[in-house]
């Protein structure tokens, strides 16, 4: 594992063991840059490296198509990043098999959520790596990277894991999280080719970190930062970033990825009013989209960040029924998620809902809820597929550690699953996967048509009929069923 005097470092986001027909961002205009390699690229770039980035998510490679892509741009010396979440463990692993197989020996280093979330098992998982770096890693990624070019000791880089042998050992200079007032500006790489880029997409901007509500159960990010683990950048900074020269020019259409916009805490909705000020103030064409907690919408600054450019909010609502909600650790209620519904429908803000169908902990009777709630309430005639979607446990998370204490917990890291605790919620849930197999392959097909017409509508909504009737014959069957708990 050596890196040369000139190395740089090459930051691959992993692509898709199977392309996807049908993502999210292809529905919704969500970023496709990601902006973990790009605020890298900036770390590296501030200390002379230069970087390069591969990004087979992006650009919708395959685990083959990427490792050629990353051979193509790999010198021997060079040091190879890689960004992980558990759902792209594989992928990442497919591609060290291959980097490797092709004969590259320089340092491959592994970081993100996965590494940060799971760094054992991520570690033995992917043999191939030689480190692994906890954290945000805006400025300790340039300094192992500067490390390993100068020869040095890595003992004291923060977060860093690297093999002993058998053994893996952590340095004893824990993460740190990055200064995030004013944090240096990411390099937005898509944009540097403007063809890369669908023209949906919006450009990725982060405005804050963690959350400080930081309780639901299922969260990542709660688990990572905790509750008030939120820092929030300033005004002027995001100021900064959205008129800088390539950003201004590349998009008018702006996400905030932040997970939580406002925090949501009293100088988070100080700072978006201070935003949205600025921004009128300024005749700003940028139109923008933000992810908020149900109980973070105030009519009043909601209708000011309207004029500011605001047109779509992501809202994790996840259920319509109000235990799934407690055991989600949500803190609203479904009467809150409908007022909100309601007042943003009033503004003309447009609504993208997360959505946990089926979760372990679920009862019969929350079933019916979520799935009536979505339909009826939620005006929900798109995929059918969102009606089976379900909780992925991701390692670390309060669900995952419930789950592993009940012996509910079934597979190993990546691949996570669970035994419902009502069996018939488990045996609905196959069901209708299986009955309802030919509508989600009817919806793929009328999708990948990419119709907008009436026409299409019209499919949707009689897809959306049809699964809801044998949703009803399939419940009614398993509420016959005797309930025995797991
Ligand atoms: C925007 C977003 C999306 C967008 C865009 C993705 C993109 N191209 O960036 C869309 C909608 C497409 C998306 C899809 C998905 N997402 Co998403 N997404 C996010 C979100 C909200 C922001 C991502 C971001 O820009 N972060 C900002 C960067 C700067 O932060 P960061 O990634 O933590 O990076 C820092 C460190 O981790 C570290 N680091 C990161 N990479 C590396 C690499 C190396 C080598 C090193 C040393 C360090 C390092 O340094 C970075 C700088 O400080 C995050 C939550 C979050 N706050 O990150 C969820 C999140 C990443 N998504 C998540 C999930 C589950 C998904 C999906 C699987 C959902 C689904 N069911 O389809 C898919 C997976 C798609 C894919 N293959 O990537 C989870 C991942 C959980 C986990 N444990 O793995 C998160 C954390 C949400 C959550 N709280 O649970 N997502
Ligand atoms: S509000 Fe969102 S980011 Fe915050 S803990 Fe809940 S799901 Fe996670």
């Amino acid at each position: 594992m050596k890196a040369s005097a000139t190395a740089k470092g090459v930051l691959v986001v992993p692509g898709e063991l199977v392309p996807a027909a049908l993502r999210l961002e292809d529905k919704f205009p969500f970023p496709l840059e990601n902006l973990s390699v790009g605020y890298l690229a900036a770390g590296l770039e501030a200390r002379g490296i230069a970087a390069h980035i591969v990004d087979g998510y992006a650009e919708r490679l395959d685990p083959e198509a990427t490792a050629r892509r990353v051979l193509s741009e790999l010198a021997e010396g060079d040091v190879l990043g890689i960004t992980v979440l558990q759902s792209t463990a594989l992928a990442a692993r497919h591609l060290c098999q291959e980097v490797r197989g092709a004969g590259f020996t320089g340092p491959i280093v592994l970081g993100g959520w996965a590494a940060t979330m799971a760094a054992p098992e991520l570690m033995r998982y992917v043999p191939q790596a030689d480190l692994l770096v906890k954290g945000e890693a805006d400025d300790s990624f340039a300094e192992l990277v500067m490390r390993l070019r100068e020869g040095r000791t890595l003992e004291g880089v923060p977060g860093l894991s690297w093999r002993e042998g058998e053994a893996l050992r952590s340095s004893e200079t824990a993460p740190r999280n990055a200064d995030f007032t004013e944090p240096r500006l990411p390099r937005h790489y898509a944009y540097e080719r403007s063809e890369a880029v669908p023209a949906h997409a919006s450009l990725p901007i982060q405005g804050s970190r963690g959350c400080y509500w930081g309780r639901c159960s299922f969260c990542s990010t709660a688990a990572r930062y905790g509750p008030r683990g939120w820092r929030m950048r300033s005004v002027r900074s995001l100021l900064e970033e959205l008129h800088h020269p390539a950003v201004a020019a590349a998009s008018h259409r702006v996400f905030f990825v932040d997970d939580e916009f406002f925090g949501p805490t009293p100088p988070g909705f100080a700072r978006a009013r201070e935003l949205a000020e600025a921004l009128i103030s300024e005749g700003s064409p940028v139109e923008f989209g933000i992810d908020c907690l149900v109980t973070g919408f105030d009519p009043e600054l909601f209708a000011l960040l309207r004029r500011a450019g605001l047109r779509r909010v992501f809202l994790g609502i996840e259920a319509g029924s109000n235990d799934s909600l407690k055991t989600f650790k949500k803190g609203f209620a479904v009467k809150q998620v409908r007022q909100t519904l309601a007042g943003l429908e009033a503004l003309g803000i447009d609504v993208i809902s997360g959505y946990i169908l089926f979760h372990p902990y679920m009862r019969l009777e929350e079933v019916k809820r979520s799935v009536d709630f979505l339909a009826d309430e939620l005006h929900h005639e798109g995929n059918p597929g969102k009606f089976l979607s379900r909780l992925h446990p991701e390692q670390g998370t309060e669900l995952w550690e419930r789950l592993r204490g009940d012996g509910l917990l079934r597979g190993a890291f990546p691949d996570w699953d669970y035994a419902f605790r009502d069996p018939r919620v488990g045996q609905l849930y196959e069901a209708l996967r299986s009955a309802t197999a030919g509508l989600r392959q009817e919806y793929t097909r009328v999708r990948l048509e990419q119709r907008t017409d009436l026409s299409a509508r019209d499919t949707f909504r009689e897809l959306n009929r049809r699964f809801r009737e044998t949703f009803e014959s399939l419940y009614q069957d398993a509420c016959r069923e005797p309930a025995i708990t797991a």
